[in-house]
């Protein structure tokens, strides 16, 4: 098998398709900031894209998403008058990699132009080390003496789906610094870039104009020279925590780069790169596709995490793109923070204080939203505030170019739970209290307010019930008692019992203003009695399905395979009113699974299998979130197979890049964060069976049998765990750091794990 810490191609196939999708299988990121895997002499037109974590704009009535900055990254060459591009110019070879180990993106094209072959090569990082700073190493080198003219600098021509957001660009050079100065339309963010090069050959010029501000280099190249430059660009906008002005901090970043040099920078940045490898692997003895797949996975998922101290999160397109108005969804709790939970905690930290920043916006969208309610709703689509920027048309029809009425913002209320439960597992598996005490403990009570407000009293079944609502499969909306959402909410107002039963013990002070300051004591009684009587749908006691919906048996009955037949058009929405799949069985995600995944230990082995056959052939998959849902609950119940080929769906799905790029009329394309976290998950808790609760980790593994060990890192509780699994038997490896003995329960087997000491359990 090819290199399984890189990802790499031969081929350079001009078309827009291929340029996008590689745009996303090549992009680097690092928490700040996001550049997609384009070539050094693109423009918007090849989707260059240089997304900023966390701050968003809004053009009019268009839908708000983040920014794209200038691209300091801009390189050009033309050979003998020529200009040289691999949109335009025969390429003899070309070759490109992503390093897995570094985020280093490398392209090496060999040109040829009137007889004369140029090669170009170029390595490319964003700094895992300084999150404002973007490095390039450039090199050309020609067969044959040439004149050769370098465009190098800031294009500011810049691609957005909904924008321009940057107003007032102005270019200017101070001393040998290119800057290119802007303000978000909305809300006047200073955006700055800064760019310098080390270059020590050819005259040099200024040159700004069509929407670049560059250095031009002018040479005689002699033949079969090298020469090579360097660049160094960083962003800076007025989110950062600078002490001086935007543009001041920015050329200091570049300056400061430039005098420690690329290999020092480099250095700097694969020492943090090494650090986050070392605990965040998992190693697959035995499957070189798997492993590769995973690591891909692994890799997209530590290239994105929020920067430490910025509160922010993760969209469900990452930093690939605008797309999904760059928005955080619950795809961030339930399928990307468990992986940082048990890997790389500090990063889980952040991804909750997101949540603890927006409450605000949460609660304004509790009261604002249909009937008005209590607590906090979260958004649907969450940017910096909190407010939701998922809109109440948010699909177009492909057939009448209208946009379509979804109830994803104001009945997918699940999300409020999700978040709730994320929350509570940061307590759980890590003991830390500090973010209940910092405002976890307020998100999770508002949480459970909102569902209460939310819940309708049935009198005659003297039970509170959760009615209107859209449940992860988006297909069917205004559903009452859907099994995810209403299990969601009871388990929500668990938890909320069980903090402030903790709160009383251990802060009692602490419980005692954050009720007084909610005005929430009338409330704690009548939590305990909704997590009783709340309403959660039921395996049928025959058949042992779970209806996902009040009446969802009787819909029609056909195929995923029949209902694709009826398409009409290759983007048609299958949900929202007129929706193919609506008045069907048909569903766009894992639903009722998802439910059983989420709370395997409510369920029994026959249940979670009478479920799994039954929605398996029924649904379609339209989500990203889907495949890795069915793996779990397929590795749980034993379908090792099933379980296999839905990871590798998932795991693939971003190396792969075949999925579909536009629903009804919108643009989709970008990574899959969510998908790269279900692929973690099915690994570890999947074939490895792990879980930790507050007690204890539970281990029950499962390995599919190609493999023949399966190891990875964990966290709990602040300590770290090597486990190794093999066919036979379980290794546990207690760092000698370890705080404790910690209770891990192999297959039924109570150990405890000593700090410093390896533990062997045979499991067969
Ligand atoms: O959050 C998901 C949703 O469940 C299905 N549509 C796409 C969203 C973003 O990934």
């Amino acid at each position: 098998m090819h290199n399984l810490w890189q990802v790499h191609t031969d081929k350079f196939i001009n078309e827009k398709e291929s340029i996008m999708r590689n745009g996303n299988v090549y992009q680097i990121a690092n928490g700040y900031m996001g550049y997609r895997g384009t070539l050094d002499e693109f423009g918007p037109d090849e989707l260059v894209g240089i997304t900023l974590a966390g701050l968003y704009d809004r053009v009019g009535d268009a839908w708000r998403e983040p920014v794209n900055a200038p691209n300091g990254g801009f390189t050009e060459i033309t050979l003998d008058g020529r200009e040289i591009s691999a949109l335009s110019t025969r390429i003899k070879k070309h070759h490109q990699s992503l390093s897995l180990g570094n985020a280093v993106f490398e392209r090496e094209t060999d040109f040829e132009s009137r007889g004369k072959a140029l090669q170009i090569k170029s390595t490319r990082f964003l700094s895992a080390d300084e999150p404002n700073l973007g490095v390039i190493k450039f090199s050309f080198t020609c067969n044959k003496a040439a004149r050769v003219r370098i465009k190098t600098g800031i294009d500011y021509n810049i691609w957005d789906l909904n924008g321009p957001h940057l107003l007032k660009l102005t270019a200017k050079k101070k001393s040998g610094t290119l800057l290119v100065q802007s303000v978000t339309g909305e809300a006047s963010k200073k955006v700055t870039v800064a760019e310098v090069i080390d270059l020590h050959f050819g005259k040099q010029t200024h040159e700004a104009g069509g929407n670049k501000n560059l250095r031009v280099i002018e040479l005689d190249a002699k033949a079969n020279q090298t020469y090579t430059f360097y660049k160094y660009f960083a962003v800076v906008t007025d989110n950062d925590p600078v002490k001086t002005s935007v543009h001041e901090a920015a050329i200091k970043k570049v300056e400061e780069a430039k005098d420690s040099g690329y290999d020092e920078c480099l250095s700097r940045h694969n020492a943090q790169w090494a650090k986050r490898w070392e605990h965040c692997d998992v190693k697959i003895e035995g499957d070189d596709e798997a492993q590769h797949a995973l690591r891909y996975s692994i890799f997209q998922l530590l290239m994105v995490a929020p920067v430490n101290g910025s509160a922010n999160s993760i969209p469900a397109r990452a930093l690939s793109g605008q797309v999904y108005k760059g928005a955080i969804f619950w795809d961030t709790e339930m399928f990307m923070f468990p992986f940082f939970l048990y890997t790389y905690p500090e990063k889980a930290v952040e991804l909750m204080r997101y949540r603890i920043k927006t409450l605000d916006g949460a609660r304004r969208k509790a009261k604002t939203e249909g009937a008005g309610y209590r607590g906090a709703f979260y958004a649907w689509e969450s940017q910096e505030s909190g407010d939701d920027a998922c809109t109440y048309f948010n699909i177009g029809d492909p057939f009448s170019k209208r946009d379509l009425r979804t109830y994803f913002r104001d009945k997918q209320v699940h999300i409020s739970g999700d978040v709730a439960i994320a929350m509570w597992e940061y307590f759980k598996v890590t003991g830390d209290d500090s973010l209940l005490l910092e405002g976890g403990g307020e998100v999770i009570l508002e949480c459970a307010r909102f569902y209460y407000s939310y819940a309708y009293f049935n009198k005659d079944k003297h039970r509170h019930e959760i009615l209107d609502v859209v449940g992860p499969d988006e297909y069917h909306e205004r559903v009452n008692n859907n099994a995810f959402t209403s299990m969601v909410a009871k388990a929500t107002f668990e938890i909320a019992n069980a903090m402030v039963e903790y709160l009383r013990r251990r802060h009692p002070d602490k419980l005692k203003s954050l009720v007084k300051k909610m005005d929430i004591t009338g409330a704690l009684p009548v939590f305990r009695e909704m997590a009783d009587l709340l309403y959660v749908p039921q395996p049928d006691e025959t058949t042992g399905a779970i209806e996902q919906f009040d009446g969802y048996f009787k819909l029609k009955e056909t195929t995923v395979k029949e209902l694709k037949a009826r398409m009409i058009h290759p983007n048609e929405y299958l949900g929202a009113g007129q929706g193919l799949a609506v008045p069907t069985k048909v569903i766009k995600q894992a639903d009722v699974v998802m439910m059983l995944n989420l709370f395997k230990d409510r369920y029994t082995e026959q249940v979670k299998k009478a479920n799994w056959e039954y929605y398996e052939p029924r649904t379609e998959h339209g989500s990203s979130l889907s495949a890795c849902a069915y793996a779990m609950v397929a590795a749980d119940i034993g379908k090792l197979d099933w379980a296999y080929s839905y990871f590798l769906k998932t795991a693939k799905i971003d190396i792969e890049a075949r999925y579909k790029v536009y629903v009804g009329t919108i643009f989709m394309g970008g990574s899959h964060p969510a998908a790269n976290g279900g692929a973690w998950m099915t690994v570890v808790f999947g074939f490895g069976g792990v879980k930790a609760n507050a007690e204890r980790v539970v281990i029950n593994p499962r390995l599919y049998k190609e493999w023949k060990s399966l190891q990875f890192n964990m966290f709990y509780k602040g300590d770290s765990f090597n486990v190794k699994i093999t066919r036979n038997d379980v290794t546990i490896i207690a760092d000698p750091s370890n705080k404790c003995n910690r209770t891990f329960v192999v297959s039924g087997k109570s150990i405890e794990c000593v700090p410093g000491k390896r533990l062997f359990v045979g499991y067969r």
